[in-house]
């Protein structure tokens, strides 16, 4: 690996002399890698190499493309802000195309990131930071970007795809998970209210993040100030509760996505309530009536989704998520659905609270 990673230094133009790499295991898709070089001037200097995913990233340029406009358009509205810096190679290319893969590369930026988290100071930045980027990229013309995974957030889709494989069982594994499909069947409707709703033209499209886990946020080295919104590869055209739904589903959940401890899995109250006070605080001013009322709602949605999901691919013996070990997905799938059974009960407190942080700035 030392060696690749070198020569994707080197046609990067990094200057100066290799040192080591870590791993960093972040991120169920694409591979990360942090390379630490010595400057000609002796200063130390880190960057990001990944090697993006081409089975679940078919068109990787399309990917570059949408996040190379997407950076471009937030920093000539905000020159000052930190944004991801792309390195380019001698073909002024911010990719590399090779026999091993696609890759990128960035500078390292110092800085902390969270998981679960209940520090609510940090929440409310992270619900910031992606609220701030919702409302930054309002009036780009979502049409402009490439929809580089088709119906990515078509939660009606998602459940067709699971039902179709659960039905073509090819690893034989659909006995397993009976009780799991028919809690996902018995949902289906409500899990597919915010497709259906816009299917219907009565939710707008805007340009959306897609993955707004907050570990996506790369926060101060020593506090609780967020910097930057990272990981824009599924940036795309799409509903402001997939950004929504998505960020409480990861952050406001008491376990994380993949803990084997089902039965504590659940939404953080506290945690919701932190984290809309902040995305909030940039969109209360853009959103529709229509999209306020279903952002409690999008968070059930975006669980269930993800739940079908992971047991697809678990059926399908994971050609999508990476995994550390062969049940992987399933544990992700009971997790997330334990979480989603959480969320039924308290949709109307979690609504009242999306209504009461609306009024905090209406
Ligand atoms: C994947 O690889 P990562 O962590 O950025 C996935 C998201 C899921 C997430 C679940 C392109 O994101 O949709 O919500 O895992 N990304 C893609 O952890 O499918
Ligand atoms: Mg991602």
């Amino acid at each position: 690996m030392e060696e690749k990673l070198q020569q994707v230094c080197k046609a990067f133009r990094i200057e100066g002399t290799f040192q080591s790499y870590e791993e960093i295991k972040v991120g169920n898709v694409n591979r990360t890698y942090k390379v630490n070089y010595l400057r000609p001037d002796g200063k130390p200097k880190s960057y990001m190499i990944q090697a993006v995913n081409t089975f679940v990233f078919k068109k990787p340029v399309e990917v570059m493309d949408n996040i190379d406009r997407v950076t471009e358009y937030i920093h000539a509205k905000q020159p000052q802000r930190t944004v991801l810096h792309f390195h380019h190679t001698l073909g002024r290319k911010i990719y590399l195309q090779d026999e091993n893969g696609f890759w990128r590369l960035f500078n390292y930026i110092p800085s902390t990131t969270y998981n679960t988290c209940s520090n609510l100071d940090v929440v409310h930045s992270a619900g910031e930071a992606f609220g701030e980027f919702q409302m930054l990229l309002a009036d780009f013309d979502a049409r402009q970007l490439h929809v580089t995974i088709p119906d990515f957030h078509d939660t009606r889709k998602r459940y067709e795809k699971l039902l179709a494989d659960v039905a073509q069982d090819p690893k034989g594994l659909a006995g397993q998970v009976t009780e799991e499909v028919a809690w996902l069947r018995s949902v289906e409707d409500k899990a597919c209210r915010l497709t259906d709703l816009y299917n219907a033209g009565q939710l707008p499209l805007r340009v959306t993040h897609n993955d707004t886990k907050i570990n996506n946020v790369l926060f101060q080295p020593d506090g609780s100030e967020a910097i930057v919104v990272i990981d824009l590869d599924t940036v795309m055209p799409g509903l402001v509760g997939h950004d929504f739904g998505d960020a409480i589903r990861f952050a406001a959940n008491y376990v994380e996505e993949d803990s084997p401890e089902a039965d504590k899995a659940g939404v953080n109250m506290e945690v919701f309530r932190a984290f809309t006070q902040g995305f909030l605080k940039h969109t209360a001013d853009i959103l529709t009536q229509q999209e306020v009322d279903t952002l409690a709602l999008s968070c059930f949605a975006l669980t269930c989704e993800l739940a079908t999901r992971f047991l697809d691919d678990y059926l399908l013996g994971n050609p999508y998520f990476k995994i550390q070990y062969p049940e992987h997905n399933l544990v992700r799938t009971r997790c997330q659905i334990a979480l989603a059974k959480d969320m039924m009960g308290k949709l109307d407190e979690m609504d009242a609270v999306v209504h009461q942080c609306m009024e905090q700035y209406r």
